[in-house]
């Protein structure tokens, strides 16, 4: 890893001219903590680059250093006609967002991949992977430490802003004597732990919990699938103006519960989809292989889906229709 590592940061530092840094769409605290750290990082050591995101930071993540540079202009690609394209936290460059993208510029870009997901498709001319990782930006701690590069309190809140929301503020099964042991040299590095508990967590407004509350009427236990479930609707959605993220607690949330191994949030989303959050916090079971099963993939303790369709309440059943 650290040949690797030295790889990157020699292409970085010496042939890269023009670089777009990319957390994936609908950014997450690990992705953007990720590719927010990397930004810090270039300029540090010189490079110039662009912050790009298919779509904006949520409010929870306006914190972040540098998140008020991210762009989302698709135009700027073909205007900056990019050389090197660092995504993070993505599977594949579909999901980041950013394939389109990438085909509109006119030569070929190198690719470097900076990802935990065990379903990576190694898209990357560099592919700096660590699937024991429990958060993108603990990959990057160690790709900073193979090139030495001085993590700051601005990189070492970044990173911990990923660690965090990628454990559920170290309580998920991601939670690894590791991820504990970087979380706590991340906060001797001078990240702001308490500012990141503050506006990624004990942010709810009483919308959000109100839609909690219906989520919550709604729970069903489904003793032969050892399923916890719940569904959630584009009119809930709209009802109570909360936004799509917001949503994303509640099945963390339902994962506390103690009698069954599996919960299951689902979701009607804006494009007509019906979009499926999937945890457990047990060993003997994978929900990125039920996942799988309707086209979707992610971690063996949180997966997810997505399919077109809505859901249909039929005597206390809620179902899928597909359309
Ligand atoms: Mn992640």
């Amino acid at each position: 890893m650290q040949a690797l590592a030295q790889q990157i940061h020699m292409h970085l530092t010496t042939r890269a001219r023009r670089v777009v840094v990319v957390p994936h769409k609908s950014p997450d605290g690990d992705t953007l903590g990720a590719a927010t750290a990397f930004v810090h990082y270039l300029r540090a050591s010189g490079v110039a680059a662009t912050l790009w995101c298919k779509t904006g930071v949520s409010n929870a993540l306006a914190f972040l250093p540098h998140a008020d540079e991210v762009r989302s202009d698709p135009a700027l690609w073909v205007e900056h006609q990019f050389d090197t394209v660092c995504i993070f936290d993505s599977g594949d460059p579909i999901f980041a967002g950013a394939q389109e993208c990438i085909d509109a510029l006119a030569a070929k870009p190198l690719i470097i991949n900076f990802d935990h997901h065990f379903t990576n498709t190694h898209f990357g001319a560099y592919n700096f992977l660590q699937l024991d990782a429990a958060s993108t930006t603990q990959v990057l701690f160690n790709y900073f430490n193979f090139v030495g590069v001085d993590i700051d309190p601005s990189i070492a809140t970044s990173l911990l802003t990923g660690l965090m929301t990628d454990t559920g503020n170290f309580s998920n099964p991601a939670t690894s004597e590791s991820a504990l042991h970087v979380g706590g040299e991340l906060m001797r590095l001078g990240g702001n732990y308490a500012a990141i508990l503050n506006y990624t967590y004990r942010n709810k407004s009483p919308d959000t919990l109100r839609l909690w509350g219906v989520a919550l009427s709604r729970l069903t236990i489904k003793k032969d699938l050892d399923l916890a479930y719940t569904v959630l609707t584009r009119d809930d959605i709209t009802r109570l103006k909360v936004a799509d993220g917001d949503v994303e607690g509640v099945a963390n949330f339902l994962n506390s519960i103690g009698e069954t191994k599996i919960s299951l949030v689902l979701k009607e989303t804006q494009d007509g989809m019906v979009k499926g959050s999937l945890r457990t916090t047990h060993n003997d079971v994978d929900v990125s292989a039920i996942a799988a099963t309707f086209g979707g993939g992610g971690h063996k303790k949180a997966a997810g889906f997505a399919v077109r369709g809505r859901l249909v309440e039929h005597d206390g059943e809620w179902n899928i229709v597909r359309e």
